[in-house]
């Protein structure tokens, strides 16, 4: 490929309003994705999902290219998402991932210090070089889309790794850390480590922005947040801070921990569908904005999905420094009617 039309392409992909807004600076049309964009709810999906297992399929970069196309394809989505998980990643230590009926199972569980010993360091450039094959595959089909890549926090990822399945509080990671700091924070640093290189080797593929899914980040106590998640968050964004690519920050329930999202450096929040944009907007002064419709929301009929996105961004002041989402994954079984709504009203939305 030329020089020249590498460039053009770069530059394409750099004045799109996702990226625009990434640093404040929209004036075009608003920009939107949805949080796990590509999955269940899409029959395109399903179709290569009767064919391969799920992670058959995050292994396959011909098919995490295809599935991250899907929902670009079928809404004319604004940004792209890298098809993965977040949990392969754990899988290098020495434990083993697998999806029994859906949910995630994590073997051996970290019980004890002796757990943490067991584990070892890896090399995560090539233990998942088929993450980045996949992101490179992307780029290829898609070079005109910002694409994201992602990891989970390391206290996110921590939770899964103790629990080892999902579980609606992660009580048993809260209780290993209170009984267990220095094993605790052995496996936040051995975590937080493995996802700096992840995450510099997904952007060295090429992705456009970074984002970092703290899903259960919102099961701690204030102070705890700071310590043990945010804390290591933070030494990731320093970590590929020098890539210069956005770096978006989800916090499932962010409003308790707001005071300290606000001092940390990274450049988009992704905010949570419990708070009221306008409040994260007033209490994040200089950092764009990534949200927040609920994900039920989309179970209404189309007109009124389309009413409260209309009041939803009539809500926000500073239009320039939004990314439009929802406050957290798009749920199985939404009505595909209702995803159209949800573009059709923000791409017509003018005030
Ligand atoms: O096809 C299937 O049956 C598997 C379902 C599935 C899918 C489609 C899982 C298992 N993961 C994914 C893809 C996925 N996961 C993406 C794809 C990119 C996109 O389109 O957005 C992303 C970004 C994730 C991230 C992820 N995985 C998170 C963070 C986001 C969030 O929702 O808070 C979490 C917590 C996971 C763990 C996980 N993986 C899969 C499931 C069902 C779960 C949740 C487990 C639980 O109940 O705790």
């Amino acid at each position: 490929m030329a020089t020249t039309e590498l460039v053009t392409r770069a530059t394409r992909v750099k004045q799109g309003s996702f990226l625009a807004a990434c640093r404040g600076e929209n004036s075009g049309r608003l920009p939107l994705w949805v949080m796990r964009q590509a999955g269940r709810y899409l029959p395109e999906y399903q179709a290569v999902r009767e064919k391969v297992s799920f992670l058959e399929l995050c292994r396959s970069p011909e098919l995490v290219a295809e599935v991250t196309e899907q929902p670009v394809r079928r809404f004319g989505f604004d940004a792209a998402i890298l098809f993965s998980d977040i949990l392969p990643i754990l899988e290098g230590f020495g434990l083993t991932l697998t999806f029994p009926g859906g949910g995630p199972k994590i073997h051996p569980q970290i019980r004890t210090p002796d757990d943490v010993k067991k584990l070892n360091e890896y090399d995560v450039v090539n233990k998942l070089a088929f993450v980045y094959a996949g992101v490179r595959e992307i780029k290829k089909r898609m070079p005109d889309t910002p694409l994201i890549g992602f990891a989970g926090s390391p206290w996110t990822l921590a939770c899964y790794a103790v629990e080892g399945s999902g579980s609606a509080n992660f009580n048993s990671a809260k209780e290993f850390i209170n009984r267990y700091p220095g094993a605790g924070r052995r496996l936040l640093d051995m975590i937080t480590d493995a996802t700096s290189i992840y995450l510099t080797e997904q952007i060295k593929a090429g992705v456009d922005a970074i984002q970092i899914f703290d899903s259960w980040g919102g099961v701690l106590a204030h102070d705890d947040y700071r310590d043990w998640s945010l804390k290591y968050i933070s030494r990731i964004f320093e970590a590929v801070k020098g890539a210069g690519v956005p770096r978006i920050l989800f916090v499932n329930n962010l409003a308790p921990y707001i005071d300290l999202v606000r001092d940390i450096e990274c450049e988009v929040v992704s905010v949570d569908y419990r708070m009221k944009l306008s409040a994260a907007e007033t209490a994040l002064p200089g950092k764009a904005l990534q949200g927040n419709f609920d994900p039920t929301a989309l179970f209404a009929p189309a007109d009124t999905v389309a009413k409260r996105v209309t009041a939803m961004l009539e809500s926000v002041t500073d239009l320039d420094r939004l990314i439009v989402n929802l406050g957290h994954g798009i749920l199985p079984h939404t009505p595909l009617e209702s995803v159209s709504a949800l573009v059709e009203t923000v791409h017509s939305f003018r005030r």
